[in-house]
C-alpha cells in the first residue's frame, strides 16, 4: 500500500438528512477510484460503509465508517456518517476527522431538518462544504427547486459549479460550468465518463450560470474583480483558483447534482473533491492546548514533526475486538511502536496499523499526517482522546457528543441476567459515546438513555445479537419527590414497658418549608438537656430514615428543615433506637399537619420541526402542561423552547415523529422540581400504593 503525504490527501465527511443517498454515493465514488469492482447497493445490503448487520438488515447507517481510493494520484478518504436524527453524534464524529463536508440534499424533498444540523455542524467546525444535490435521477426531482431550497436555507453563499444534463430518469450527465464542457455517463458497463460539447439546449443557461458563479468568485478578490471588469469572464484557470479560494475561506459553497445510484456526475464531484477541497497540507497548522501550560500550541501537517493524532471513534469488532480510529495531524505514526496517550497520560502499544475499507482493513507499515488509520486492540485509550509524543505533547479538543433525550428503563428477560447486561452496556457505551446507561438513584432502576427510541432499539439489538441477552424496555419510572408546604410541630414518643429493660424517647420539632432545592435540614435548638447530646444524632437519623420513605406515596421528602426544641429522656431506658423510632413519630406528625404534596420533574425542552408544524407542536404542548418559553427560527426550521413535566415526555420520540413525518427532533434536559396538580396526585398516590402491595405480597 502506497503511502500518501499531507499534499496527496482529501477528507470529506459526506452528510445530510436520513435516506438521502450518501451510502450509495460513497458505493459510487469507490466504484469511480477503482476501489471496488461493482456498485454497491443499499437496497441488497452491499455497500463497503453499511456492513453491520443492523444496517444492511434496516437499510440505513447507524454509524460512521470509514473508506478510501485513488483519484488522480490522490488518495480521497470518505467518512460515511448517519443521516437519522438518533444518529447525530455520529456525524459530529465524522466532520471533526474531515478537512471538508459534502452536503448531500434530496433532489425532491430539498432541504430538510438533518440538512441544516449537519450544514450548522460544519460550520461550527470551520469546514469548507460543497452541496451535492443528489438522486436527480428520481421521479418528480428538480435541480433549480432544490437550489432554491438551498438558498433559502443557506443564502447567497451557494452558487452552482455545474448543471443537470436532464433530470428525473433521463438525468444523463452534468454540465461542468467551470471548464464549459459536458460530461455524460457511458452507456456501457466500463462506468467511465465521457467529455463532450455541451448540448445546444443548455447553451443559454450554462452561460447564465457560469456569469452568475464568476461575479460570485469575482466579488471575493480585488485583482479578480478588475480582470472580471476588464475582460467581462475569467479564464477557467483564475475561475478555478479563485473558486477554490473562497470554497476554503467558507465564503462560496459550490453546488452540483449527482447520482449516486446511476453514477452520472460522481466523476465530476471527485475532480472537484480534488480541485477545491484544502488538502491537510493546504489547511495548515492545527491548534490544540498544551496540557500542562493549557496555552494555545499548534502542529504543522508534516511527516517530519512530532506525532500527535485525535482519536474521533472506536468501534467493537466481533472478531478483532475494540478498534479505533484516528487522525493523524502531524509525525507518522508506526506500526509496532509505543506511543503516549496524552490526554490520560498513559503509553500505548500500537501493533499493526490499518486503513480501513468499510470493515475490511488493509495493514500499513505507518500513516503519516493529514491521513486516516485504525488500530485495534489499544487498552486504554477512547474516543476523544489524543494520541502523541510525551516529549511534545499537544491535546486536541474533545468531541461536544450532543445529550441523550430519550431514557428507558431496562430489565433483563431472565431473572440475573442484570451483571450480563450491565457489563454489555459498559462496552456499547465505549462505541458509541452518546449513549448514557444509569441507575437511577431513587427508583433503583438501569436506565438506558439515547438520542430516540431507534437509537435505544438498536442498542437492544446489539445485546441481543453481540452479547446473547434479552431484555425488556419499559417506561422508566418518574423520579416524584415529596415535599411540605406549611409550618407546624409535631410530636414522637416511644415508649415500651416488656419484661427487664424498657424503651423510652420523646423528642417534639418543629417542621416549616425550605425553597426548592434546599434538600433537608435539621437544626439542634435543645436548651437545658431535655434530650442529652449523645441522643441528639439519632433523632435526625430517625428523621433522615423516614423522610427517605416519604409520607404521601413512598417518594423522598425534600426541601423541608426540622427543628429539635424539646424532649424527655429516661436514665435507664432511653436508647439510640428509642430516639430514632422517636424522631420518625414526631417527623410523621408534623408532615401530617404541614400540607405534604408530591412534586414532579420538569423538562427544559427544545424541539426543532419545520416551520409548518410550529403550531401544531406548540398546541400538542398545552396537552402535555408545557408551558412555551419562546421560539427560535434556525434556517427554515423553528425551535420552539418549554418546559414540560418528565410524565408528559416518556414517549415523545415517536409521538413528534409521527407528529411531523420524522421531520422534527429535540433535546431535553432536568430543569427543576414543581408541585403535581392535585388531580395527579391522587393518581400518584393510588398508583404507589397498588405497587408496594404488590411489592409486600411477592415478599409473602
Ligand atoms: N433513485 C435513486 N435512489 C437512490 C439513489 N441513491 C440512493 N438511493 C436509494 O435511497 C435509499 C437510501 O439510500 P442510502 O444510500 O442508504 O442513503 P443514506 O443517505 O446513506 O441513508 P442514511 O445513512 O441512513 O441516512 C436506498 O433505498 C437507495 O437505493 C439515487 O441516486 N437515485
Ligand atoms: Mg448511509
Amino acid at each position: 500500500m502506497k503511502v500518501y503525504d499531507a499534499t496527496s490527501i482529501r477528507n470529506v465527511g459526506i452528510v445530510g438528512h436520513g435516506g438521502c443517498g450518501k451510502t450509495s454515493l460513497v458505493a459510487a465514488m469507490l466504484f469511480d477510484m477503482g476501489a471496488v469492482n461493482r456498485i454497491g447497493s443499499v437496497d441488497d445490503g452491499s455497500t463497503v460503509t453499511d456492513f453491520d448487520p443492523d444496517e444492511i438488515e434496516r437499510k440505513i447507517s447507524l454509524q460512521t465508517s470509514l473508506a478510501y481510493g485513488e483519484w488522480k494520484k490522490n488518495k480521497i478518504n470518505i467518512l460515511d456518517a448517519p443521516g437519522y436524527a438518533n444518529f447525530t453524534g455520529e456525524a459530529r464524529a465524522a466532520l471533526r476527522a474531515a478537512d471538508a463536508a459534502l452536503v448531500v440534499v434530496d433532489a425532491v424533498s430539498g432541504v430538510e431538518v438533518q440538512t441544516e444540523k449537519a450544514w450548522g455542524y460544519a460550520r461550527e467546525y470551520g469546514l469548507p462544504r460543497i452541496v451535492l444535490v443528489n438522486r436527480m435521477d428520481r421521479d418528480r426531482a428538480s435541480f433549480a427547486r432544490t437550489l432554491e431550497s438551498i438558498e433559502r436555507a443557506f443564502g447567497r453563499s451557494v452558487v452552482p459549479i455545474a448543471l443537470p444534463i436532464g433530470e428525473e430518469k433521463d438525468f444523463s450527465g452534468v454540465v461542468d460550468l467551470i471548464a464549459e464542457k459536458a460530461i455524460t455517463s457511458a452507456a456501457d458497463a466500463s462506468g467511465k465518463a465521457q467529455t463532450a460539447e455541451i448540448p445546444a439546449a443548455l447553451k443559454d443557461a450554462s452561460a447564465a450560470a457560469r456569469e452568475k458563479l464568476v461575479e460570485i468568485v469575482a466579488e471575493g478578490n480585488e485583482s479578480l474583480m478588475e480582470e472580471f471588469f476588464e475582460k467581462g469572464t475569467l479564464p477557467q484557470e483564475t475561475l478555478a483558483k479563485g473558486l477554490k479560494d473562497g470554497v476554503a475561506a467558507g465564503r462560496i459553497v459550490p453546488v452540483l447534482p449527482v447520482s449516486g445510484m446511476r453514477n452520472v456526475g460522481v466523476s465530476f464531484l471527485l475532480d472537484m473533491v480534488l480541485d477545491l477541497i484544502p488538502s491537510p497540507a493546504e489547511r495548515g497548522e492545527v491548534v490544540g492546548l498544551d496540557p500542562s501550560t493549557k496555552k494555545e500550541t499548534r502542529r504543522a501537517p508534516k511527516a517530519e514533526a512530532p506525532l500527535s493524532a485525535f482519536v474521533f471513534k472506536t468501534v467493537v469488532d466481533p472478531h478483532a475486538g475494540l478498534i479505533t480510529l484516528f487522525r493523524v495531524y502531524s509525525g507518522t505514526l508506526k506500526s509496532d511502536s509505543t506511543i503516549h496517550n496524552i490526554t490520560r497520560d498513559t503509553t500505548e502499544r500500537v501493533g499493526a496499523l490499518q486503513l480501513m475499507q468499510g470493515k475490511a482493513p488493509t495493514t500499513v507499515q505507518e500513516v503519516q499526517a493529514g491521513d486516516i488509520g485504525a488500530v485495534a486492540k489499544l487498552k486504554e485509550t477512547k474516543t476523544s482522546d489524543t494520541l502523541g509524543d510525551k516529549q511534545s505533547p499537544i491535546v486536541y479538543p474533545a468531541i461536544a457528543f450532543p445529550a441523550p433525550a430519550t431514557t428507558f428503563a431496562i430489565e433483563p428477560k431472565t431473572r440475573g441476567d442484570d451483571d450480563k447486561i450491565s457489563t454489555a452496556l459498559r462496552r456499547l457505551s465505549e462505541e458509541d459515546p452518546v449513549l448514557k446507561v444509569s441507575v437511577d438513584p431513587q427508583t433503583h432502576e438501569l436506565l438506558l438513555s439515547g438520542m430516540g427510541q431507534l437509537h435505544v432499539e438498536v442498542v437492544v439489538g446489539r445485546l441481543r445479537k453481540r452479547f446473547k441477552v434479552e431484555v425488556n424496555l419499559k417506561k422508566p419510572k418518574i423520579p416524584y419527590r415529596e415535599t411540605v408546604k406549611g409550618a407546624a410541630e409535631g410530636h414522637g414518643r416511644h415508649k415500651k414497658q416488656t419484661g427487664g429493660h424498657g424503651q423510652f424517647g420523646d423528642c417534639k420539632i418543629r417542621m416549616k418549608a425550605l425553597p426548592r432545592g434546599e434538600d433537608f435540614k435539621f437544626v439542634d435548638d435543645i436548651f437545658g438537656g431535655s434530650i442529652p447530646k449523645n441522643f441528639i444524632p439519632a433523632v435526625e437519623k430517625g428523621i433522615q430514615d423516614a423522610r427517605t420513605r416519604g409520607f404521601l406515596a413512598g417518594y423522598p421528602m425534600v426541601d423541608f428543615q426540622v427543628e429539635l426544641f424539646d424532649g424527655q429522656y429516661h436514665d435507664v431506658d432511653s436508647s439510640e433506637m428509642s430516639f430514632k423510632i422517636a424522631g420518625s413519630l414526631a417527623f410523621k406528625d408534623a408532615v401530617a399537619k404541614c400540607r405534604p404534596t408530591i412534586l414532579e420533574p420538569i423538562m427544559k425542552v427544545d424541539i426543532t420541526v419545520p416551520e409548518e408544524y410550529a403550531g401544531a407542536v406548540m398546541g400538542d404542548l398545552s396537552g402535555r402542561r408545557g408551558q412555551p418559553q419562546g421560539m427560535e427560527p434556525t434556517g427554515t426550521m423553528q425551535t420552539i423552547k418549554a418546559q414540560v413535566p418528565l410524565s408528559e415526555m416518556l414517549s415523545y420520540d415517536a409521538e413528534l415523529t409521527s407528529m411531523t413525518g420524522g421531520r422534527g427532533s429535540y433535546a431535553m434536559e432536568m430543569s427543576h422540581y414543581a408541585e403535581l396538580p392535585s388531580h395527579l396526585q391522587e393518581k400518584v398516590i393510588a398508583a404507589s400504593k397498588a405497587e408496594r402491595g404488590e411489592e409486600k405480597e411477592e415478599e409473602a
